[in-house]
């Protein structure tokens, strides 16, 4: 497909939606229907890719915006993908929309010619790219019974020191520490300087995230039960493979999710959005 805004090309036989807006550019992996970098007006990179990222369809990439759905973390049975399938699985880019303030990508994935099925839900996303940057997961339940599912918009931000940052808007909240299995309270701004993975629930206001040297980002969302927040830092980056080692300086997850079960009666649907907007002072 090809528009005034959207072309599609290969790279390493991998199929890449490219954006080339006057407001950002993006790149948008046909593999895992996945955003792998949105960069706004002034040439600012917002997300981070992790520089031994596996882009050859074998695993989900490393880094961008990964899609885990229809549940998120490990699935009880230990055979199955953790995140789920939607990142494992092509996505076709079913229309664009554009005008001369952004463009709309709308993306379903294919699970059809894939080694997965899914019978029960159907899901498709819309990435809206500008100023800001939007993303939705819309999830109907096509069957005759209910189905729960569970997901996440794992978004990994590009910081420039993941020392000199902070993020607020958590203040108060309960959260899950999963490293230590605890429920904790969030006191004051959260500072990162260890292996945080953490999911926090009731979180009502947008979140900022401030940080050196970039205009801090504000990220919202709407339709989710918790929020995620993950570093690895060094020791759980040396675990991963394709996460480079000092990697973890320069990013932070914060993910719009549903960690929870979400339940859908038949022909009910469900939508999850994170919208990132940079915040000018
Ligand atoms: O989002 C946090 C998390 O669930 C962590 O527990 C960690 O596993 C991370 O996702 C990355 O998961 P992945 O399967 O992409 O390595």
């Amino acid at each position: 497909m090809r528009t005034k805004y959207v072309t599609t090309k290969l790279s390493n036989g991998q199929k890449i939606y490219q954006v080339d807006h006057p407001f950002c550019t993006a790149t948008i992996s046909e593999f895992g229907g996945q955003l792998l970098s949105f960069q706004d007006q002034q040439g600012d990179e917002w997300l981070w890719l992790s520089k031994s990222a596996i882009k050859d369809g074998s695993k989900a990439i490393r880094g961008g915006v990964p899609i885990c759905w229809p549940w998120f973390g490990p699935n009880v049975d230990k055979t199955l993908p953790q995140h789920g399938y939607a990142r494992l699985v092509n996505w076709a880019l079913v229309s664009v929309e554009e005008d001369e303030f952004g463009v709309q990508l709308t993306l379903q994935p294919d699970f059809v010619n894939s080694k997965y099925e899914i019978h029960n839900l159907s899901l498709f996303m819309k990435i809206d790219l500008g100023t800001s940057l939007s993303i939705q997961l819309h999830t109907e339940n096509i069957s005759n019974f209910s189905v729960s599912f569970s997901q996440a918009i794992h978004t990994y931000l590009a910081v420039d020191d993941i020392n000199e940052c902070s993020i607020s808007g958590l203040n108060g909240c309960v959260y899950l520490d999963q490293l230590k299995n605890k429920i904790s309270h969030q006191e004051n701004d959260l500072v990162l300087n260890q292996w945080t993975d953490s999911i926090y629930s009731n979180v009502q206001s947008p979140i900022t995230l401030a940080n050196r040297g970039k205009t801090s980002k504000s990220i919202d969302g709407n339709g989710h039960d918790s929020v995620v927040i993950w570093n690895p830092w060094q020791d759980g980056a040396r675990l991963l493979s394709d996460f480079d080692d000092l990697g973890y300086q320069n990013m932070i997850c914060i993910e719009m999710a549903n960690t929870g079960t979400t339940t859908l009666a038949p022909r009910q649907s469900h939508t999850l959005t994170q919208v990132i907007s940079k915040i000018t002072s």
